[in-house]
């Protein structure tokens, strides 16, 4: 059988034998009794590796943000958030449905805000506007093609929050991503939040689970919400144990997966019809746009898909592939050779 190389997402990947083995042997109990030894380890890890206080595991990075953004808001407030965030793009309305709050969605270049934008999009108090009382970023940023924001900026937007009393979410879904790219510790980048989600099954290779991070206090508050969003589990200790397997050992392989981004990216340049802006490839995500082709976008997605190319549609004109842990050089190598010959016929 030909080999399927799998560039729709980073969400794609398939727990390794060792993460198996681990999931296989994960001591269990009832989680929404407090009584799973593997999940109350893997929220103390993560709290840890973020330098707060607690830590909550929940199955998807949709909840983690939905009850992150829960906690810190009441309905009527707003939000300020980047138009392109994966909250408000791709969380199926879920802040308004679920937190009865609005979004002020502000465009930025490569989805990074800035502190100026930022601060100007407050509402002052008055009786005629919502409250502003939480701000959301997105670090690597999703559909800007995994940019990451520069600790600068995160730092002047707190500033501003700080000063303004306004709280701060951070959507890091592929928060390693970041660190790998930057060097910036998990820790750095959480302290400038109030809240923290990240991803296990994203980048990390695990086939469940998020983590939310905050304080004991706001933390108690999310797990009575997770209860509520129907996100309480049980045995969840068989989930967790992946969760700590990917930690323990993928994270560092987050490079081979920018390593790779990158030489397909280049590779991609190459091609006569293919436009891509090369610095934007700074993690795992790759966005080009194929409207120079003479084949049309959907048929060109199709062919690939019959030789064993599977990417993304982004826009209507342009696509989005990402590298993971189940992606080697030699795949990118092969999808080169195929994308090339398609193109070329
Ligand atoms: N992103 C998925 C799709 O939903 C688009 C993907 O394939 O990239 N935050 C960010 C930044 C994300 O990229 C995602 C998933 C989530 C949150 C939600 O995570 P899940 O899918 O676990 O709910």
């Amino acid at each position: 059988m030909k080999r399927v190389i799998d560039l729709r997402s980073d969400t794609m990947t398939k727990p390794s034998p060792g993460m198996r083995q681990a999931i296989a042997e994960a001591e269990v109990g009832d989680d929404v009794w407090g009584e799973d030894p593997t999940v109350n380890k893997l929220e103390a890890y993560a709290a840890e590796m973020l330098a707060k206080p607690a830590a909550l595991f929940v199955p998807s990075g949709t909840m983690a943000n939905q009850i992150a953004v829960r906690s810190q808001t009441n309905p009527g407030d707003e939000i300020i958030i980047e138009t392109d965030a994966h909250i408000v793009r791709f969380e199926s309305g879920a802040v308004s449905a679920l937190s009865g709050i609005q979004p002020c969605m502000l465009s930025a270049p490569k989805g990074i805000l800035s502190a100026t934008q930022v601060d100007e999009a407050i509402r002052p108090p008055d009786i005629h506007n919502p409250p502003t009382t939480l701000i959301c970023l997105e670090n690597t940023h999703n559909r800007a093609g995994g940019t990451v924001y520069p600790l600068e900026t995160i730092s002047e937007i707190r500033d501003v929050a700080t000063s303004r009393n306004i709280g701060m979410h951070l959507d890091g879904a592929r928060l390693f991503n970041a660190v790998c790219a930057t060097g910036v510790a998990p820790d750095v980048y959480a302290s400038r939040f109030e809240t923290v989600s990240f991803c296990l099954s994203k980048g990390l290779g695990a086939p469940v689970g998020s983590l939310v991070v905050s304080s004991e206090a706001r933390v108690a508050r999310m797990r009575r919400i997770r209860k509520m969003y129907g996100g309480g589990m049980r045995q969840a200790g068989i989930l967790a144990a992946a969760g700590l397997y990917a930690l323990e050992h993928n994270i560092l392989k987050l490079h081979d997966d920018h390593k790779h981004a990158k030489l397909l990216a280049q590779g991609l340049a190459k091609i006569p019809g293919i436009a891509i802006d090369e610095d934007t490839v700074e993690t795992n995500i790759v966005i080009f746009d194929v409207s120079g082709i003479r084949q049309s976008p959907d048929d060109l997605l199709e062919t690939l898909k019959n030789e064993g190319v599977l990417m993304s549609r982004f826009t209507p004109t342009t696509f989005r592939a990402v590298t993971h842990l189940d992606i080697s050089h030699q795949d990118i190598s092969d999808a080169m050779d195929v994308i090339s010959n398609t193109i070329a016929h």
